[in-house]
């Protein structure tokens, strides 16, 4: 339930131009090729020789220019150039957006997981990393280097209007990064197959200007805040840290689990599931009372809860701003 393509034909960042370049300047080559060689056949194809005329009794001997051998040596030519540029071509551009530029101040490792997007905001203060699933916030004009890895099989990072794909590797850290010169939501997809639900797999970078990117990391530091005593939400807050909390984290309660998404600030994300449900009450019901239903084989378990359990356990997750 994407709300945009995954377009690779445009992008938005000094990581994402020079590949642009190298996309369009590829397809406009192989056009090329394609109209040449479709000329040159047709042109073979509707060459005639020439009919004998009623008088001559034997037809002229067929006439054969040695030229016409040269036209292979200009062929092979001209194809080994051009295969040559493309080559260089491709090289140089993988060698300009390869390394992580030395001026990127933030950095956030991804891990990849069957079937979401776990993203840490790495701190030297150990209380000021920040911790989020499928939605990546980043500030535009600035490089952000992001680690890779994965907690169980190949998954691949791809947010084509940003950046090239890298795979992630379990027992392994892919270096990677994105930088987007204009605010925005830019859309990513799990470009590996990882399984089931590898189509499931979405993730969003949304690129905010620097002070709304600084009111953002802000807003994720802080713990939640407890719940009005005697609220609905209150009650909901104690089934969830008995039922949901070996899996999932929410700082401020003694759920701690990370098995699955933290929810700390949930409320702050668009989509919930990797892109799979928008984030809005019902789809929160409906997701928490069958997961297996929305997105089958997915590692959160449908956790049997009574009709009331679930309104409440909802309302704690909507105070989750
Ligand atoms: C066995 C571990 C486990 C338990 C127990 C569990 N979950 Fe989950 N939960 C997960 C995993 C894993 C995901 C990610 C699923 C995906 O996107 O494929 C998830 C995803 C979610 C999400 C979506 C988060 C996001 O940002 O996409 C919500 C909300 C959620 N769980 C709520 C709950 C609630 C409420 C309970 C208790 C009733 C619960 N979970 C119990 C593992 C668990
Ligand atoms: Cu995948």
């Amino acid at each position: 339930m994407y709300d945009a393509p995954l377009n690779y034909l445009t992008g938005a960042g000094i990581r994402a131009y020079p590949v642009l370049w190298l996309t369009w300047g590829m397809t406009a080559i192989s056009v090329a090729v394609v109209v040449i060689i479709a000329f040159l056949i047709w042109r073979a194809l509707s060459r005639h020789r020439t009919a004998v005329p009623p008088e001559q009794t034997s037809s002229p001997p067929v006439q054969r220019s040695a030229s016409g051998l040269g036209w292979i040596y200009v062929g092979v030519g001209v194809s080994t150039f051009v295969l040559f540029f493309a080559a260089t071509w491709t090289m140089y551009t993988l060698a300009a957006v390869g390394p992580v530029p030395a001026d990127a101040a933030q950095t956030v490792e991804v891990t990849a997981h069957q079937w979401w997007w776990e993203a840490r905001y790495l701190n030297d203060e150990p209380f000021r990393i920040v911790t989020t699933a499928n939605e990546l916030h980043i500030p535009t004009g600035e490089p952000v280097r992001i680690l890779l890895k994965s907690a169980d099989v190949i998954h691949s990072f791809w947010v084509p209007a940003l950046s090239g794909k890298t795979d992630a590797i379990p027992g392994q850290t892919n270096t990677t990064w994105l930088q987007a010169d204009k605010p925005g939501t830019y859309f990513g997809q799990c470009t590996e197959y990882c399984g089931k639900q590898h189509a499931h797999m979405g993730l969003r970078v949304i690129a905010d200007p620097p002070d709304q990117f600084a009111k953002w990391r802000n807003n994720q530091l802080s713990a939640a805040a407890h719940p009005p005593a005697g609220s609905d939400a209150e009650r909901g807050s104690e089934i969830f840290v008995a039922r949901c909390g070996g899996c999932h984290r929410v700082r401020g309660t003694v759920a701690g689990g990370v098995l699955g998404p933290d929810l700390t600030h949930l409320m702050t994300r668009k989509t919930i599931a990797a892109g799979t449900l928008p984030n809005t009450p019902a789809y929160l019901s409906a997701w928490i009372a069958d997961p297996q239903h929305i997105k089958p084989g997915t590692q959160m378990p449908s956790v049997p809860l009574s009709g009331p359990d679930l309104q409440s356990v909802r309302a704690f997750l909507q105070t989750l701003s």
